[in-house]
């Protein structure tokens, strides 16, 4: 749960105007952002309070981190709602107080098709002793859908060969001859791969 004194980074409302029965993920049993299947199991938009429940613990489980103070989250947290257009996204396990999923929605101002908005989608991550309860497909549906809410005009990302049946079946797609990701990897402190 969030308490009266943390600040979250953008407004929850969003989700609660998400609609479910505008994607092409199959849920069974059917959960939505609101709804996620457990009454102990909340999404909701990341919290000032998330470092002390694991954030950063779990987006280790997806590559390399670093060492973050809470002084250096919370920087970047404020940086983030300053700035506008991140909506990082997380599923907390109100029992336990910790955080076990969460994915990111970062949207771009654009010139191209008048002055559009762009989403990626970036950072998704599920602790895996959750298997089973399509927290994965959730939390990306979640984002999916509030960048359409947002009037994006497409959502893209970069994944694992080996996840592109998962992003397939929520609705992404190779496009022909549009498919490749490219990257250039810079000498940088922070730029150690995972092992
Ligand atoms: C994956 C993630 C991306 C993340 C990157 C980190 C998704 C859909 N994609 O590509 O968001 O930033 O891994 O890997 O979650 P890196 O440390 O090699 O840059």
């Amino acid at each position: 749960m969030v308490t009266k004194d943390e600040e979250l980074l953008y407004d929850p409302e969003l989700l609660k105007k998400l609609d479910f029965r505008q994607t092409d993920a199959k849920f069974s049993p059917s959960i939505t952002a609101v709804s996620p299947g457990e009454t102990w199991l909340k999404v909701r938009p990341l919290s000032t309070g998330d470092y002390d429940k694991g954030f950063i613990q779990l987006l280790s489980q997806l590559t390399a981190v670093g060492n973050i103070s809470k002084e250096a989250f919370l920087k970047r947290f404020f940086q983030m709602k300053s700035q506008g257009g991140y909506y990082v996204t997380v599923i907390e396990d109100t029992r336990i107080n910790r955080i076990i999923g969460a994915a990111t929605l970062v949207t771009e101002l654009k010139f191209i098709h008048n002055c559009a908005l762009r989403a990626r989608l970036e950072d998704v991550v599920v602790v895996d002793t959750y298997r089973g309860k399509q927290l994965g497909k959730l939390i990306v549906v979640t984002v999916t859908l509030l960048s359409k809410l947002l009037g994006c005009y497409k959502m893209t990302l970069d994944c694992k060969d080996k996840l592109i049946n998962f992003y397939e079946s929520l609705g992404y797609k190779l496009e022909p001859g549009n498919s490749n990701s490219m990257s250039v990897r810079f000498d940088t402190p922070s730029n150690k791969s995972p092992s």
